[in-house]
């Protein structure tokens, strides 16, 4: 059996951002200013969009929603490093990259909401966004077929001789699927333009990842399918975006796909329908605060003057005002048409749905409530 080095970088953990508010002058990339206070709004604006969207659901306006708070930086710093024509196939925690990309706000939420500005017209589970103007397909709520598929269309990219990358996400729980072993393995083989990462955010719902796998970390596995594979602190938004470009670009130049491990946590509830006290210590949950991600991008901005409380209190107000604008939108609309029903499965409606179809079209809406 060949050993590893102890300093394998699928052994250590990436960063670049330290305690005290400073970045390792040996790994910053220096990013200027623009970009640093680009990845900070935009996890600032995630954190605030999950907070008002649980309270939502609290209030009974939606009936699901997935937070991803202390997860921000590995989509934001994803978001930030892709070239328009990338594709993403999400898992759980990755929808607000759409978000980063540009997708519009409100169109984002009416998602959650299934009203008729809704793409999906209400026809999948709230937060499993999907848009075709930034190449992003909805998460799966079955966990792991989105690994195969992130591989398949790169393997698709790499036929057509495009320039386009795949990005596949996870959580540490689909690592146990075998549609990973699947997606690890194509990728070994074909060498397609596919970058992997796994969000390891210690819990899948309330498995621990010490009960999900017995291998040193997760990025080692990486040399089991002959990839390359890195372990990054995803909780330091510099370090992910360092080293998700790096696969990116390197995938796009042919040099073959990279498993990444970014180590983070979810700080909230597994789902607006889960209770993490019943599984886990307030004491893990305070420490893994102590690292949370947007306080730690904070710090730094601070130290560098780049961030000050005047600078704050405008991101703050720009999101506030951005996330009032879009919720009044969409929360006015109702639900998608009745005809909408009937739409997407068939190009030409046969007789007996074209029957039905007129059916519930001319029910009273009294009656629809019944069915
Ligand atoms: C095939 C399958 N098995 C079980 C579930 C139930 N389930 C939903 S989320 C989840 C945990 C996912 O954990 P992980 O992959 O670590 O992602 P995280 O939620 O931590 O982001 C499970 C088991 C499912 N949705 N699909």
């Amino acid at each position: 059996m060949r050993t590893l080095p102890p300093d394998d970088p699928t052994l250590t953990l990436f960063s670049i951002l330290r305690e005290d508010g400073t970045a390792d002058p040996q790994q910053d990339a220096f990013l200027p200013r623009e970009t640093l206070l680009a990845m900070y709004a935009q996890m600032l604006r995630i954190r605030r969009i999950d907070e008002r969207m649980l309270g939502k659901q609290r209030q009974g306006k939606v009936g699901f929603y997935g937070t991803i708070t202390g997860q921000e930086a590995t989509p934001v710093a994803t978001g930030l490093s892709l070239s328009p024509e990338d594709w993403v196939f999400p898992a759980l925690r990755e929808a607000a990259v759409m978000l980063v990309r540009g997708f519009p706000l409100s169109t984002w939420l009416a998602q959650v909401y299934g009203n008729e500005a809704d793409i999906l017209k209400g026809r999948q589970m709230p937060s499993h966004q999907s848009g075709r103007a930034v190449n992003q397909v909805a998460w799966s709520s079955c966990i792991g077929p989105q690994i195969p598929q992130a591989v398949g269309a790169a393997m698709a990219a790499k036929a057509r001789g495009d320039r386009s990358v795949s990005v596949g996400f996870m959580g540490d729980g689909a690592t146990s699927q075998p549609d990973f072993h699947a997606a690890m393995t194509m990728a070994g083989i074909h060498r397609p333009p596919v970058v992997l990462i796994c969000q390891n955010n210690h819990w899948s719902i309330s498995v621990p990842t010490e009960k999900q796998t017995a291998s040193a970390t997760l990025a080692v596995k990486a040399h089991a399918y002959g990839l390359r594979g890195v372990r990054v602190d995803g909780n330091d938004v510099l370090a992910v975006h360092h080293v998700v470009k790096e696969a990116v670009d390197r995938a796009r130049d042919g040099g073959g796909p990279t498993f990444i491990e970014s180590l983070t946590y979810r700080m909230g509830p597994h789902s607006s329908s889960d209770d993490p006290t019943r599984y886990r210590s307030q004491e893990e949950v305070e420490t893994w605060a102590k690292r949370d991600p947007i306080a730690r991008l904070e710090r730094y901005l601070r130290t560098a003057e780049i961030l000050d409380d005047a600078t704050l209190e405008g991101l703050e107000a720009g999101i506030r005002a951005e996330l009032d604008a879009a919720l009044a939108e969409v929360e006015e609309l109702g639900p998608p048409a009745r005809a909408t029903v009937f739409e997407d499965v068939f190009a030409a409606l046969p007789p007996h749905l074209q029957r039905q179809q007129a059916q519930f079209l001319a029910m009273p809406p009294a009656q629809l409530a019944h069915h």
